[in-house]
């Protein structure tokens, strides 16, 4: 065992590993559990170094809670729906189930070469029939309670994948898988109705202290909750009415123009004929924008006049009533009253059509000029031509004209989402089956439990022409309808991917049962998730659907638990060259090819030393090299030292040489370092410095073969290979039972230190002037020379045989003696 082969090594451990079923676990109920997640990945292929880093970074947490004798879940499985296997198919003339299963086989051994300490016997996969049927399931009783409906809506709609994506979905107008310009469509889709829980996702974001600040702020922005009002403005000359939301009802006596979304269900019914055409023509322009554009705050604002007016219920007014390019239908009422003095987007508006400003709000003490206005003035300040609002501060407003508008029936105090409910229907082959069944007599019936599940049938075309293959198998698509039996047809939208992300944590706790979605006593032992790491884009999507899942689920009574996720991780990039990792930027490091040339345990140890987790790690080879090294530094340690260390007992304090209690103490503050940062804190990079200084102080520890150094020895070997093996399990077991242990490192459990062994002793240094006793100095024990010599120029019996006399050199024999010559 001379030199360190990662080869010889790792397969070795990992046959044991995987015969015996090591990390197999079950609920046990003496000890306590730790559930640690990693968000599983989609079976593109191959792993990428993202993978090795987030798993490498969740095995550390796993291999270590272990060893402090918990009972950890430690799960892995493949989100393996979605549109890229059906591309795949598409180019390959092949299947998605075997590109995919293909793919989720190669990267399961991948993952296996890294030594990861999954509980594979937990192992799942979304397109498995025994996975997605359950959802298929709980889909339906959301149906039932209402958490689940049909509508037709405007949709982001991406050409070239053809189909719907989510608003989170698309990035600056664009795809965010395949990067085409998305348009908006409208369609029948389904929807989860999230909004319901709208109010619980935000208020629980202020009692999730292990979840980073800025992610809760995200989601909490996301969620965007607001206070105002909703105001009716009668329609001149009708009985018609528009409704209006606004945050701003202190603005009221100030809004002197209506602005409707195009799309807003009034719009034609209020376009005089002279104006029917343009108005028409402008609805159709809107309609192609994306919604995400229309928003943003550069965005040329545009609207067009309908020829009628509103009636601005406190000042009798009339309001021109517009459609304007930047409301959006689906926020609050789909209309706004415009307040061009004090709303910036109405203001660029009313300058760009003429329209009529009053000022309502003065900053404290001075006035406003409309007309010499350049900008809206959005802040607070006293009230002005408000009628009997006038001189209040307006946030005092704010609340007295809700409550007025409330009393006088013009208006009600409400609040609003930014939230949207969740669209789940995508119009693709590759997804869950969404189980119900169109009837023209009955409408949307739902597929009869006794039908369940609906199958994704195997015999799809994938011929690249577009459209939903689902659609053109006419075995799934023609059914007759469980309610009146009628020609009827199977819904052939399938679920949204991210539907199988939001449950598969609550699977894992009980993959294999039989009787339903989740065996509810064991869901309960493991949740919540202890700690779930993962990459930061996933701070909205993913983990807002995946809270709402678990709300919902806790409503169906499948599990008691309202929160899944106690503590998040989310891990930085990996990144070479200053840029991410990807393969557009042609800088990719493929993790097979690392493996082979150095090992698991290197490609482990260069990514969890390289950098803090939360941190990008730069990518750099002398740090991989260096990672090798230092492995290699290790073995030989261990192997050069067992001749001395022998059958050594445990440390006999009494017999430990001086240098010996100085190793020791070391390994003593080490261990206690190392526990620090790892625990909770995920600080491995300073854990893995700590434990390389140690090996430092053990290689340059003398004499190695004193009498009592033997078992000091021991223990410092023993502790470097326990304390790195949950960073490179590979190379440490060998180690470990190279010093002659049995049953596996983690066993052993994790070391302890002794806060006696911390304390840095005291010394007795002598001092002499000119060869005389003239003091004595206590010191820390590994003071060094300055500090001694510091320590005896001040001392009050030495100083007076100093005085004014000129130091010539001061000899100092380490821990006993130091003789100051002077002349
Ligand atoms: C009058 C007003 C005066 C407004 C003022 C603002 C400032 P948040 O805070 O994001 O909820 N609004 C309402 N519905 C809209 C829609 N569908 N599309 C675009 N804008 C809409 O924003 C609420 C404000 O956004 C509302 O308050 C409304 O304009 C506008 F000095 O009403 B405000
Ligand atoms: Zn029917």
């Amino acid at each position: 065992e001379e030199k360190y082969i990662p080869r010889n090594v790792e397969g070795k451990w990992q046959n044991v590993w995987e015969a015996g079923k090591t990390y197999k676990v079950g609920e046990d109920p003496a000890k306590p559990k730790y559930y640690l997640l990693e968000m599983f990945p989609y079976p593109s292929g191959r792993i990428h170094m993202g993978h090795v880093r987030n798993y490498s970074i969740g095995d550390v947490v796993a291999r270590y809670k272990r060893m402090r004798g918990f009972n950890v879940l430690h799960p892995m499985g493949w989100d393996a729906f979605g549109m890229p296997a059906e591309n795949a198919a598409i180019k390959n003339k092949s299947h998605p189930a075997k590109w995919t299963y293909e793919n989720i086989a190669y990267m399961r051994s991948q993952l296996k070469k890294m030594g990861f300490s999954y509980d594979w016997d937990r192992e799942l996969a979304t397109c498995d029939l025994d996975y997605y049927q359950w959802e298929q399931k709980m889909f339906l009783e959301m149906y039932e309670k209402g958490l689940v409906y049909k509508k037709s809506s405007f949709v982001n709609w991406c050409p070239a994948c053809e189909t719907v994506l989510a608003n989170e979905q698309v990035e600056d107008g664009a795809c965010w898988r395949c990067d085409s310009e998305v348009v908006q469509k409208e369609l029948e889709q389904w929807f989860f109705r999230i909004t319901q829980y709208a109010e619980e996702l935000l208020e629980q974001t202020h009692h999730l202290p292990g979840w980073p600040e800025r992610v809760l702020v995200m989601q909490r922005n996301w969620i965007g909750k607001s206070i105002g009002c909703e105001i009716d403005f009668p329609v001149e000359g009708t009985l018609a009415k528009v409704r209006v939301f606004t945050t701003r009802q202190d603005t009221l006596y100030g809004a002197t123009f209506m602005s409707l979304a195009p799309e807003h269900p009034m719009a034609l019914q209020l376009t005089t004929p002279d104006r029917r055409a343009e108005v028409e023509a402008f609805i159709e322009k809107v309609k192609k924008t994306d919604k995400v554009k229309r928003t943003a705050e550069d965005f040329e604002k545009e609207g067009v006049f309908t020829g009628s007016y509103c009636i601005n219920p406190v000042t009798n007014r009339r309001m021109p009533v517009y459609l304007a390019n930047f409301v959006l239908l689906d926020y609050g009422t789909g209309a706004v009253m415009a307040v061009p003095t004090h709303d910036q987007r109405d203001f660029e508006f009313a300058r760009k059509y003429d329209l009529p400003l009053q000022v309502v709000i003065v900053p404290e003490g001075e006035t406003l000029d409309p007309a010499a206005m350049t900008a809206a003035y959005t802040e607070a300040g006293t009230m002005a031509n408000s009628g009997p609002f006038g001189g209040l501060r307006s946030d005092e407003a704010k609340e007295r004209i809700a409550d007025y508008l409330q009393k006088e029936g013009i208006g009600t105090k409400t609040v609003n989402y930014r939230l949207r409910d969740w669209g789940i229907s995508r119009q693709r082959y590759w997804g869950n089956p969404i189980p119900v069944i169109n009837c023209d007599i009955c409408g949307v019936v739902p597929v009869p439990e006794k039908d369940l599940p609906v199958v994704l049938p195997m015999d799809a075309e994938f011929t690249g022409e577009g459209g939903n293959p689902l659609a053109k198998v006419p075995s799934f698509v023609n059914v007759s309808c469980p309610q009146c039996g009628a020609e009827a047809r199977r819904e052939t939208d399938t679920m949204d991917t991210f539907v199988q992300s939001s449950w598969y944590f609550l699977r894992y706790c009980c993959p294999d049962f039989a009787a339903g979605p989740l065996d509810k006593a064991r869901a309960e032992y493991w949740m919540p998730v202890d700690q779930y790491i993962g990459g930061i884009e996933h701070a909205v999507l993913h983990l807002l659907y995946a809270r709402f899942f678990t709300k919902a689920l806790r409503d169906l009574g499948y599990v008691d638990v309202d929160e899944p996720f106690k503590n998040l991780l989310t891990q930085g990039m990996v990144i070479k060259d200053g840029a991410k990792m990807s393969k557009s930027k042609g800088n990719v490091v493929d993790p097979d090819a690392l493996i082979n040339r150095y090992g698991a345990d290197t490609a482990r140890l260069f990514s969890l030393f390289a950098a803090p987790p939360e941190k990008d790690l730069d990518w750099s080879d002398q740090g991989v090299e260096g990672s090798y090294r230092f492995l290699s530094r290790v073995w030989r340690l261990v192997f050069e030292t067992l001749p001395f260390i022998g059958t050594a007992g445990p440390v006999d304090p009494a017999a430990v040489t001086e240098a010996g209690k100085v190793l020791r103490r070391t390994v003593h503050k080490t261990i206690r370092k190392v526990t620090d940062d790892v625990d909770e804190r995920f600080h491995f990079n300073t854990a893995i410095a700590a434990v390389m200084e140690l090996v430092n102080a053990i290689y340059s520890f003398e004499p190695k073969n004193a009498p009592g150094n033997a078992a000091v020895l021991k223990e410092a070997v023993e502790s470097v290979v326990l304390m790195l093996s949950p960073f490179v399990p590979h190379v440490t077991e060998e180690l470990w039972e190279a010093l002659g242990h049995r049953g596996g490192v983690e066993s052993a459990g994790w070391p302890t230190w002794e806060e006696a062994a911390c304390v840095d002793e005291e010394l007795l240094v002598v001092v002499q002037v000119n060869g005389k006793l003239r003091g004595k100095v206590t010191v820390p024990a590994g003071a060094a020379e300055d500090e001694v010599k510091a320590a005896a120029f001040s001392d009050e019996k030495v100083k007076p045989w100093l005085d004014g006399k000129q130091v010539r050199k001061a000899i100092y024999v380490p821990g006993k003696l130091l003789n100051i010559v002077v002349g």
